[in-house]
């Protein structure tokens, strides 16, 4: 795959910001694969991808969330979710990436899942965790995750999202809950 115009694709699909946090996510990515020994190539590609479809219009995503065998699911769940499925389904149409693990890093990346593939936890830590995230509580998130196992610095991601979810009164998707359960089931 020529990853230069995969890049310039991006560059047109998002805002210059958006575009960025691309960027940095497959930065943080790659570098986070290259500690915990998953693909460096896979985790590029992942990170390129996750948020091919975030700026689409919301009838454009619905329509092609049709084509997903989880519709259902997701159609009864918030918009802001759907970025990611859809992001893998154009990965794959688009450029022909093949790779089911690249393809569900991109799926999972929002909403996580129990039985993630250490390539999935990586990008779902990179897009949590880059240099240009700002929220509130990402410093110390931060130094809690530093030196942790991949899966610790999991738990603790997922736990951050479900906090912050449930603060703003938010429908918590359930493959969310599932991935939380599993993490803190395993916590010594
Ligand atoms: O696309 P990004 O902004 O880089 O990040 P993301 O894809 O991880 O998350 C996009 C948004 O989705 C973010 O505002 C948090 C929100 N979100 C994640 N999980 C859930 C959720 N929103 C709802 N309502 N329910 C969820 O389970
Ligand atoms: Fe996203
Ligand atoms: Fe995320
Ligand atoms: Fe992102």
């Amino acid at each position: 795959m020529d990853l230069q115009q995969v890049r310039n694709d991006l560059k047109q699909r998002l805002p210059q910001e958006r575009y960025e946090h691309v960027l940095r996510v497959t930065a943080t990515a790659v570098e986070l694969a290259k500690e915990v020994g998953v693909s460096v190539e896979k985790a590029e590609i992942a990170g390129l991808f996750h948020d091919y479809a975030k700026f689409m219009d919301k009838e454009e995503l619905h329509d092609l969330l049709k084509q997903d065998q989880e519709y259902d699911l997701y159609s009864q769940y918030h918009a802001e979710l759907w970025h990611a499925p859809v992001g893998a389904l154009l990965a794959k149409e688009r450029y022909v990436v093949e790779d089911e693990d690249v393809l569900q890093a991109i799926r999972f990346h929002t909403t996580g899942r129990a039985g993630m593939s250490p390539l999935e936890k990586v990008i779902y830590i990179a897009d949590l965790i880059e240099p240009g995230r700002k929220f509130p509580g990402i410093e110390d998130l931060r130094k809690r995750i530093n030196g942790q196992s991949l899966e610790d610095q999991m738990t603790e991601c997922i736990q951050h999202t479900l906090k912050f979810l449930v603060h703003q009164y938010a429908v918590i998707f359930p493959y969310s809950f599932d991935c939380y359960n599993e993490h803190v089931r395993r916590r010594k």
